[in-house]
């Protein structure tokens, strides 16, 4: 069809809308609420054009193009009421931008400058002052900061479908809350963070623990050992103003000893460790009767969304806790053990793409190193220690690069410290959506059949559709196996399982669009054209790594030989496997 923008005619397809069919002109119109794919409710006000023959302006993300449309984006009238809009905006909102978290990444503040405002003509019109939610674990919600877009009320109903939040009140009064206002700690939200990825402003943030690992970075008597989730090295780079899924693994490495760290370790290390023991719980399954369809329970946010809305399927998790718990645990036990250090004096800091990672480590079960500590050392409670001390997401990382002032683009190349650093391509794609499966299987198949495997790529499990399934035969035993994205995706398959009609035997769910390399603490923007990037980059450093299955990864060999004697055992089941709350 042939519409007109801005006097140039152009050919483009039916069912665009106007704010699309721009794009593929080459214009780009500013919005503050729109989100790709995802529908919702508000209406900032910012993408009006102009089209010939209506009367008002239209909202140019919501309206379809028709055949002949004329179209301008840049008469008086637009940019007089885009400005309007912005500077009613800006009437509610604090002026706080050298301090605050998304100062130089925040969509209101780049669209300001952008639109050329020089003053502002209006007042404040909200009464009250409303306070911070600071009850969560993982995430800070600022309402003062907050200007009704929708977009974390969308993500979280249309994508994650848990809907923590929504508007309420009218007029001056509205806002975004959680039910009665009592809080993201207190709701049944999962922490997962795609709310603060969407948010354009310093509304929403994750909880930060920089100030606490520099603390500790800089106390003499603590040995700070910090481990690396597999998606940071595809997202510190663009972080750090590299392009978007720069593969920056061996940087990072050198960044993180330059912050201080005493050992760089991997948490693919213990994604390889999760794979042995997972794999082998899900063999015990298949051959002693157990409950099946086992799913995997590596995705913090994906825990604690089936604990509060599916907790009857709870049996079909899997036992194991995650690579990041896994690693605090082996790490204050194994490595303290083999290094003569004080378990008390060791500070376990992960750096995650995930804001749930935050609530994971203080759940209060998380404690193992200790419990296995406290008879042997006459330990008292004073002493008590969690597993991983600190997490960080990899916004927090990049801020702690910037605040040292390290030009990560010239970090020179290292090598993780061992022996929690050595790993294999399958764990590093435990980073992106269909990697914990394709890991799985590469040593499922090996252990259950004792044979090699002839091709070890399960492309049927990579991709971002929303849900993937794949047939193994494990040499005469088919079992079929599913893969889900976003919690939204994930309920579906919750509840075929709970209505009886799941045909799988293994599924994998991760919580956040595209996996972990999508995740709530990623740098901003993440969208699916950068997902896609990470992605790649995920699944190259898989197949240049040396070793690509898990059972193959030497220092986990000697892991069972020197300390936990056998996968599924009595100090397996101590430090490496938990138990899930209704
Ligand atoms: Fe993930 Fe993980 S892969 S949850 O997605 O399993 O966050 O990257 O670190 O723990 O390994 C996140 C990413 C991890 C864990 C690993 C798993």
């Amino acid at each position: 069809m042939q519409i007109t923008i801005n006097g140039q005619t152009i050919d483009v397809q039916d069912g665009l809308t106007i704010m699309d069919a721009c794009a593929i002109a080459g214009i780009d119109i500013p919005s503050l609420c729109y989100l790709k794919d995802v529908s919702s409710n508000a209406s900032c006000g910012i993408c009006v054009v102009e089209v010939k023959g209506a009367r008002s302006l239209l909202r140019s993300c919501i309206t379809q193009i028709t055949e002949g449309m004329e179209i301008v984006t840049n008469s008086q009238r637009v940019m007089d009421a885009r400005r309007m809009n912005l500077e009613l905006l800006l009437a509610n909102h604090p002026q706080d931008c050298l301090i605050c978290d998304r100062n130089e990444n925040c969509e209101l503040q780049q669209l300001t400058f952008d639109l050329g405002m020089h003053g502002m003509r209006f007042v404040r019109t909200r009464k009250e002052i409303l306070p911070k939610d600071e009850t969560s674990a993982s995430l800070v919600r600022d309402p003062e900061k907050c200007i009704l877009c929708g977009r974390c009320i969308a993500v979280c109903r249309e994508v994650q479908s848990v809907q923590a939040i929504d508007f309420s009140g009218r007029g001056s009064k509205s806002k975004v809350a959680t039910f009665m206002d009592l809080g993201l700690g207190v709701v049944a939200c999962t922490s997962c963070g795609q709310c603060a990825l969407v948010c354009p402003t310093g509304a929403i943030t994750e909880k930060s623990s920089i100030d606490a690992v520099w603390k500790d970075l800089h106390n003499h008597e603590k040995i700070v050992l910090v481990q690396t989730a597999p998606a940071i090295r595809v997202g510190i780079g663009e972080a750090m103003g590299m392009p978007y899924g720069s593969l920056v693994t061996r940087q990072m490495v050198a960044g993180l000893r330059k912050l201080g760290f005493s050992k760089v370790f991997d948490t693919n290390f213990t994604a390889d460790l999760t794979i042995i023991e997972e794999g082998h719980e899900l063999i015990k399954r298949i051959k002693t009767g157990g409950v099946l369809p086992m799913i995997t329970s590596c995705s913090p946010g994906w825990i604690k969304f089936i604990e509060h809305f599916y907790p009857k399927s709870l049996p079909h998790l899997s036992t194991c806790k995650s690579p990041q718990q896994m690693f605090g645990a082996v790490a204050k036990t194994y490595y303290a053990e083999k290094t003569g250090l004080d378990p008390r004096n060791i500070i376990v800091v992960s750096v995650m793409p995930c804001t749930a990672k935050k609530f994971e480590a203080r759940r209060p079960e998380m404690d193992s190193a200790f419990h296995y500590w406290q008879a042997k050392m006459n330990l008292s409670d004073a002493d008590h220690f969690y597993d991983v001390d600190h997490v960080l997401t990899t916004r927090e990382l990049a801020r702690m690069f910037k605040e040292t002032g390290i030009e990560f683009a010239h970090l020179p190349e290292e090598n993780f410290d061992s022996p929690l650093g050595e790993s294999t391509g399958a764990a590093v794609i435990f980073g992106t959506t269909g990697g914990v499966m394709e890991a799985a299987l590469r040593t499922a198949y090996e252990v259950y059949t004792g044979k090699t495997l002839a091709n070890i790529d399960f492309n049927a499990v990579r991709g971002l559709n929303g849900i993937k399934e794949a047939e193994v035969d494990l040499d005469g035993t088919k079992i079929k196996v599913a893969v889900a994205h976003t919690l939204k995706n994930a309920r579906k398959l919750l509840d075929e399982i709970e209505n009886g009609t799941s045909p799988y035997t293994f599924i994998e769910v991760m919580t956040c669009p595209g996996g972990c390399l999508g995740g709530g603490g990623q740098p901003i923007p993440t969208n699916t054209e950068i997902r896609k990037m990470r992605a790649e980059s995920i699944y190259y450093e898989d197949a240049h790594k040396g070793i690509r299955k898990s059972h193959e990864n030497p220092e986990i060999h000697y892991l069972y030989k020197e300390f936990l004697l056998e996968p599924l055992g009595e100090k397996s089941h101590r430090l490496l496997h938990t138990k899930y709350i209704e």
